[in-house]
């Protein structure tokens, strides 16, 4: 039956539609329907470009008045990039908007809602909620919480090793799982690893998918800007290349390095980068995400700080074993179980041969 919920299905799939390629926008999708008769459907593609509710309103045009709107947002009711959604609606004298969800925006947060209301016109929030902030997970994040959504992502064997004893870890997982990492890289805003990864495997860090991705910032956290010069993410430009760095690196590499067009140099007043310094640096730039691939010393880094909004673990049908080869958590580790860090399984799904366990900060 064609009633509110299905076509608000139809705006929450048009918003899920462009996962990972609006930030810092979220993704959102708008219908409006009048007498039964869809008249007009939108997506947001990326920044810059008009809203969900602008694409359906400009279909719809002067049918639009006494419509129905479903939307997956909140309607902006501030001047940014584009003029304001709320006032659009007006002006095309929709009639009813179903909003899934408020927005988190400060200069939106439950405005755009009363402009509407005090229009005259009739709103209902909160039909598919859930699905609609789940879409905008990382956006809710960073607009609540100021901080980038850190997922941290490993691949191990079923007995809990990153690596063999000689270090080599090419390839525990399957294809298969290295397809969805390249998906998290399209639908995060930043990827980071540490320096020692960068010198054993010199890795891209770009989004390799049959039908192409969006690259993410590549971040390396290189405490002495020990990488070398020829290191593919400082030769190939596909993407930008954030080293950071603390006070002991030599000023020569520094400059070196900040000379490549595509590369900067973030260089931190201390001995040690400081994460919660590193994640302001980002909150400044607008990266709204980070996807962390590790390695272990890495990953440790964020967990003991409890500095991680999601972890995900494709484990691989393989036993490693040895005392030397890592483990995911690398810290010393501690007396008692009790001590343990804490998280609570979200979803458990196979790819290909592996299992994915994404996992959450277990709340206290
Ligand atoms: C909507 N519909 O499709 C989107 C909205 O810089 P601007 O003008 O593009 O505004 C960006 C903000 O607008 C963004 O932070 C979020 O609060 C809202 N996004 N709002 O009504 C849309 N993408
Ligand atoms: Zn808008």
């Amino acid at each position: 039956m064609k009633d509110e919920s299905f076509y608000m299905q139809h705006a929450i799939d048009l918003a899920r539609l462009t996962i990972g390629q609006t930030s810092p926008n979220p993704s959102v999708g708008a219908v409006i329907v009048k007498d039964g008769v869809v008249i007009g459907t939108g997506t947001h593609f990326k920044p810059s470009k008009p809203h969900a509710e602008v694409y359906a309103l400009e279909q719809a045009q002067e049918l639009a008045k006494g419509a129905t709107m479903f939307v997956t947002l909140e309607p902006c009711a501030h001047y940014g990039k584009t003029p304001p959604c709320a006032k659009a609606i007006i002006d095309y004298g929709v009639k009813k908007v179903y909003v899934a969800t408020l927005d988190p925006n400060p200069k939106v947060a439950g405005k755009g809602v009363q402009w509407l209301r005090d229009e005259g016109i009739e709103v209902e929030v909160g039909l598919f909620e859930e699905q609609a902030q789940q879409i905008n997970q990382k956006f809710f994040h960073f607009m609540k919480d100021k901080k980038p959504f850190v997922t941290l992502k490993t691949g191990v064997s079923m007995d809990g090793k990153t690596t063999a004893n000689s270090g080599d870890s090419k390839w525990i997982t399957s294809e298969e799982s290295r397809h969805d990492v390249h998906i998290n890289r399209h639908l995060h805003d930043a990827i980071l690893v540490g320096s020692k990864t960068v010198l054993r495997d010199d890795p891209q860090l770009t989004t390799r998918l049959p039908h192409g991705g969006l690259n993410p910032t590549r971040i390396v956290l290189d405490t002495n800007l020990s990488i070398p010069l020829n290191a593919n993410l400082l030769t190939d430009d596909q993407a930008k290349t954030i080293i950071v760095c603390a006070q002991s690196a030599s000023d020569q590499k520094k400059q070196s390095i900040q000379a490549i067009p595509h590369a900067e140099v973030w260089c931190i007043n201390q001995d040690q980068i400081d994460l919660n310094w590193l994640l302001k640096m980002m909150v400044e730039r607008k990266i709204m995400s980070v996807y962390v691939e590790g390695g272990s010393t890495i990953h440790s880094q964020f967990i003991q700080k409890k500095l991680f909004n999601e972890i995900h673990l494709y484990m691989a049908p393989k036993l490693i074993g040895g005392e030397f080869s890592k483990a995911f958590y690398n810290q010393l580790g501690f007396e008692e179980v009790e001590d343990s860090v804490r998280v609570e399984f979200s979803t458990v799904e196979m790819i290909g041969p592996d299992i994915k366990i994404t996992a959450k900060p277990q709340v206290k």
